[in-house]
């Protein structure tokens, strides 16, 4: 981590070629908790970049790129090992950088980090192709076969809201398939990316299969990254918006792109649903990291007989959420990432108060009397009476906060759920299992849970539609994304 600058402050450097290197300029990284000053962070210049991008290169070219699948394996599985030792560091750096409950970290983010590499390591040493026997005019017949290339240097850029979960989920299935990597991590998440720098190069990885850029989107690592002619494929994470702004960077070489992207996503809860199931499910799909998550339900739909009991248990549970710091185990829910993001949620909140909104409850910022005022916390919020074409219904809020309205038919629920041009979860409550796969059929997202949230596996394919992203990845879906697949036609 290139050791503490003052007291426990971090100086967190760029990793490029096994090295680690200072930047141009060094930026401030803060807590969301308090806005206690956490490190300073390296911005990559452009020449930082260019020199990881060799280094990503040569390293295919030279070293990890020809290396044997089960020897590459070796070293992923000694990089999740290395997580898992470090794991207590790991789940202190994500909580402070991000604010997020110890036992939100401590369950989901670091274990699945670890996950990612042990999972794609399995995966590619039993990965196949396809062959097919053909006909030809003179009788003889023909063969035809696959092989799979790497496409060399892949750019991964994350986000910050669940930041080892995701860059590892892209990084261990590219790695994976043999490819070199340079990482973009959120500015505002820089440590955990620092850290897994250290456990690759503590595992034994080669110089230059993995790099490291700190910065910014515009004007920084991100663009540099992303118009760099030297990157042959760029796997993104984060806004739609920023999603376009790296189409159009990428468009001049045609890089390959793997987008996941933003949601608006529906949950729809019939009156025949186990109330106590859909309610606990609701909770966490609603305000889980605080709302941030990409996959959260910001519309509910609620069948018009249990309208009134769900809205007001949501409520109630609403109103008893425990927000606190990281380290307190009572803590349910962290602050937002920022006070940047809390003026954009709290926005919000003042546009559904202008609309009209009925706000149930929440609809502004906690006091607490102690350091939390500091930081960007914000009330979970529970919205109902707007009309469905109003702008909190169709835009990406990412915040603790959902709009729930009441339906009266199976074909209205689907109606209204679909009415986004996001794509990317939605969630059906019922305990009739027809209607079930019925209404699971008809969403029209990548991924469709019924009685479930969040349950994953990762060998199927995780992905949005429309607005939401570009492609599939997880399990063979990833793997076909880092690789090009060569077809080869040998006349008997
Ligand atoms: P963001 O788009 O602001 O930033 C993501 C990354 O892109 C950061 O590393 C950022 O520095 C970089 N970036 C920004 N502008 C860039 C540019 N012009 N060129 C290159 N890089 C650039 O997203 P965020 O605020 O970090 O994350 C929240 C968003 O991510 C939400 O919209 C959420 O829905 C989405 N998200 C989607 C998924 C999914 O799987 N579909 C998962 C997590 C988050
Ligand atoms: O679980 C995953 O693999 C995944 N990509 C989750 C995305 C969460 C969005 O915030």
């Amino acid at each position: 981590m290139s050791g503490p600058a003052q007291g426990n402050v971090r100086e967190l450097k760029n990793f490029v070629g096994g090295q680690f290197v200072a930047g141009g300029r060094t930026f401030e990284n803060t807590t969301p908790v308090d806005g206690t000053l956490l490190s300073h962070v390296h911005e990559a210049t452009r020449e930082v970049v260019d020199r990881a991008v060799d280094a990503a290169a040569a390293a295919y070219r030279e070293t990890w790129g020809c290396m044997p699948v089960a020897a590459r394996c070796d070293i992923l599985y000694a990089v999740a090992d290395g997580i898992d030792a470090r794991s207590d560091e790991f789940i202190e750096a994500e909580c402070l950088d991000t604010g997020k409950p110890r036992s939100l970290a401590s369950h989901v983010d670091i274990p699945r980090g670890a996950a990612n590499f042990r999972v794609f390591a399995d995966l590619v040493k039993s990965v196949g192709t396809e062959a097919y026997q053909q006909d030809t005019p003179d009788g003889a017949g023909a063969i035809n076969y696959s092989v799979r290339q790497p496409h060399g240097v892949v750019a991964v850029i994350s986000p910050w809201n669940l930041p080892l979960l995701l860059s590892t989920w892209k990084i261990a299935p590219a790695m994976a398939s043999g490819n070199a990597v340079v990482l973009k991590p959120s500015e505002e998440t820089p440590t955990t990316a620092t850290l897994l720098a250290e456990v690759m190069a503590a595992a034994g990885m080669p110089d230059g299969a993995f790099n490291l850029v700190h910065g910014f989107g515009p004007g920084s690592a991100g663009e540099f990254l992303s118009t760099h002619p030297g990157v042959d494929a760029i796997t993104f994470t984060g806004e739609t918006t920023t999603g376009s702004a790296i189409m159009r960077a990428a468009a001049d070489s045609i890089k390959a792109l793997s987008f996941e992207l933003g949601g608006k996503n529906p949950a729809i809860v019939f009156a025949d649903a186990d109330f106590d199931a859909a309610l606990e499910g609701t909770v966490r799909s609603v305000f889980a990291n605080c709302g941030q998550v990409c996959l959260c339900s910001e519309r509910v739909y609620v069948e018009r007989p249990i309208f009134d009991r769900f809205v007001s248990a949501l409520a109630e549970r609403a109103e008893g959420m425990k927000l606190g710091r990281p380290e307190d185990p009572d803590t349910q829910m962290g602050p937002l990432i920022s006070h940047e993001h809390r003026d954009k949620v709290t926005g919000y909140y003042a546009l559904a108060r202008e609309l009209g909104a009925g706000i149930v409850t929440g609809g502004g910022v906690p006091e607490f009397g102690d350091e939390r005022d500091d930081g960007a916390f914000v009330e979970p919020t529970i919205l109902v009476g707007l009309a469905e074409d109003s702008r909190i219904q169709k835009e990406e809020i990412f915040g603790p906060v959902c709009h729930i309205t009441p339906f009266d038919s199976e074909d209205e629920a689907v109606a209204m759920a679909n009415d986004t041009d996001y794509g990317l979860a939605s969630t059906v409550w019922t305990t009739n299992l027809a209607r079930g796969h019925r209404v699971a059929q008809q969403m029209e997202a990548g991924i469709n849970w019924v009685n479930c949230w969040f349950l994953r596996d990762l060998r199927t394919p995780f992905g949005g539609m429309g607005l939401s992203g570009i492609g599939r990845e997880g399990g063979q879906h990833a793997l076909n994304f880092y690789s090009e697949q060569k077809n080869i036609c040998v006349k008997l």
